[in-house]
């Protein structure tokens, strides 16, 4: 139960690394991803042979005794001891079962395979594999070697009194799978040719070799192939690691462990913002809206709604006179209203126009060059911690769209709703009440001046009303005239402050769709490359695990 628990760990383990590979594809270095992505289908590949074989191979030096080691662990004679030349530079396997697992051997590229009937439960599913020598004065052996090393579950490596401590082999070799050490044993063969103070000092030799490598975990074996010394005790070694399948399961957690190791380092340590920094989108924002006309927009709504404010409340003959001045909306294509309810009829300043462009100047210079200025910054707050390669993905990923940006600001202005047509129906009402007002005065002033042509001609006046102690055509005249001022001073006020409220309004809701355009162009494509990165570094640590 608990080794399912371990190779479902260990599948997951793959998948976070290939994960981390692909999202790092382009970004990272080339040679880490690549290697990642090779180990993680390696890896995926043997996990599904089922697991159920372990592939175990003698290395060593020409002449160690590989050969001899394999006919004495496994009781056969299928290898070919002795220095017999040319030595094939292709490996050799036999493997304990019933059959032979073809398609595990034709993945470890073994040509020559046997396979071996003996009753042996205890070795029942290895395959032992004998090596050509790593120091082989022939490259194909030696690529052979390199090859399988990578590929198999234990490494025996073979050495012998004389050349133990051989340079090629510790630094070409063992130091470079320091951290397979666990799944790697070390036999000191041709003990018999050492007197027991000899071999013991060997073997403390190695050991102190071995710990200065950092191999510190694999087993060091005295052993002889010819009078049997060690051998059942490798044989044991060898059985428990069969029966455990934990060779192949350590061996392939090393192997991932050991690329997401890898693979992180080139992800790097530092922190990384999981998406843009508030201060950097503000500014960026904000350096828009004024790209894009926001304060100008802002400043005409005032003005717009003062203009408009004066023709509905004001005195009905200067609000005539106002008709012949544009309206300062219109002149910028802003005056759209929302689409009119069908049915419904609308005055004409409140007709909806449609427009697409607006009329405000393109950017100027300045405004430019602080767009530019946010999105360098943005990107340099954005990329802080990256490694090269991906800074400069996500220095790219600022400016992608840099190009259709002034347009789709342009759009977003021009179909931004500026509510201009909402919330001034008590203008209708002071409309109203100018009119009753100044058709009063004006009833007022002709009642005046025929009782003064009346006069004139010396004819009978009309018959006096009076209010209070004033007649009442002058009461009418100058009472209709002067409420008709102060309703216009007071309206005027009102005007100013649903101007005021209407251009704040203007320039939120302007803000606002300014900061979606740079969403959408800018800050989500930079944060999908830091939600990328984040990603990428989590699951290669996962792997690593
Ligand atoms: N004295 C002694 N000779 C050995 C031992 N193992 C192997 N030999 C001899 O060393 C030579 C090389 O052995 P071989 O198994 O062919 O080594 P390989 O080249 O690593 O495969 C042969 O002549 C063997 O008889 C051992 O444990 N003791
Ligand atoms: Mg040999």
């Amino acid at each position: 139960m608990a080794k399912r628990d371990k190779a479902a760990t260990l599948g997951e383990r793959v998948e976070s690394l290939l994960e981390a590979a692909d999202l790092a594809s382009g970004r990272l270095d080339v040679l880490a991803v690549e290697e990642a992505r090779r180990v993680a289908r390696q890896v995926d590949r043997r996990l599904a042979f089922a697991g159920d074989d372990t592939v175990i191979a003698l290395a060593g030096a020409t002449g160690s005794g590989k050969s001899s080691l394999f006919n004495a662990i496994s009781g056969t004679r299928l290898a070919e001891p002795g220095l017999k030349r040319p030595t094939t530079s292709k490996a050799m396997a036999a493997y304990w079962g019933p059959e032979l697992p073809t398609d595990l051997l034709d993945w470890l590229d073994v040509p020559r395979r046997h396979l071996v009937q003996g009753d042996d439960p205890a070795f029942n599913g290895l395959i032992l594999v004998d090596l050509p020598d790593h120091d082989s004065t022939e490259t194909a052996h030696r690529q052979e070697v390199d090859r399988l090393v990578k590929l198999v579950d234990m490494l025996i490596w073979v050495v012998d009194p004389q050349k133990y401590a051989d340079a090629a082999l510790h630094n070409n070799y063992l130091k470079p799978l320091a951290g397979h050490a666990d799944v790697m044993l070390v036999v000191l063969n041709q003990a018999d040719r050492l007197t027991g103070d000899q071999l013991r000092q060997a073997m403390r030799d190695l050991r102190k070799l071995l710990d200065s490598e950092g191999l510190g975990k694999a087993q060091l074996v005295a052993a002889s192939a010819l009078t049997g010394l060690g051998v059942e005790s490798l044989r044991k070694t060898i059985a428990a690691a069969v029966k455990g399948k934990h060779a192949a399961a350590a061996r392939l957690a090393a192997d991932v462990a050991r690329a997401g190791h890898d693979l992180r380092e080139a992800y790097g340590d530092q922190r990384v913002p999981q998406k843009v920094p508030d201060a950097r989108a503000r500014q960026l924002n904000e350096s828009l809206a004024q790209a894009a006309g926001v304060d100008i927009v802002r400043d005409a709504v005032t003005q717009s709604m003062r203009h408009r404010g004066a023709l509905a409340t004001g005195w009905p003959v200067t609000a005539w006179l106002s008709r012949f001045r544009p309206d300062p909306l219109r002149m910028l294509h802003l005056d759209r209203a929302r689409p009119a309810k069908p049915g419904k009829r609308q005055s004409p300043e409140l007709a909806p126009v449609t427009v697409q462009r607006t009329s405000l100047p393109t950017a100027g210079g300045v405004q430019q060059a602080r767009v530019d200025t946010a999105l360098r910054e943005l990107a340099e707050g954005a990329s802080e911690g990256l490694p090269p390669g991906w800074s400069k993905v996500v220095r790219g990923a600022t400016i992608a769209h840099v190009d259709r940006l002034a347009d789709e600001l342009d759009q977003a202005v021009a179909s931004t709703d500026l509510a201009m047509d909402r919330g001034q129906g008590w203008w209708k009402v002071i409309t109203v009440l100018q009119w009753l007002f100044f058709i009063a005065a004006v009833v007022g002033g002709v009642w005046l001046l025929v009782d003064v042509a009346l006069a004139y001609m010396q004819l009978s006046p009309l018959p006096t009303l009076m209010i209070g102690r004033l007649p009442l055509p002058t009461a009418v005249l100058l009472g209709g005239s002067l409420a008709g001022v102060l309703t216009g001073l007071l309206a005027r006020i009102g005007v100013e402050v649903g101007a005021r409220a209407k251009a704040a309004r203007a320039e939120r809701v302007l803000v606002r769709s300014v900061t979606d355009v740079a969403d959408r162009l800018v800050i989500a494509p930079v944060n999908e490359e830091l939600a990328r990165f984040n990603r990428g570094r989590e699951q290669a640590a996962r792997a690593m695990a």
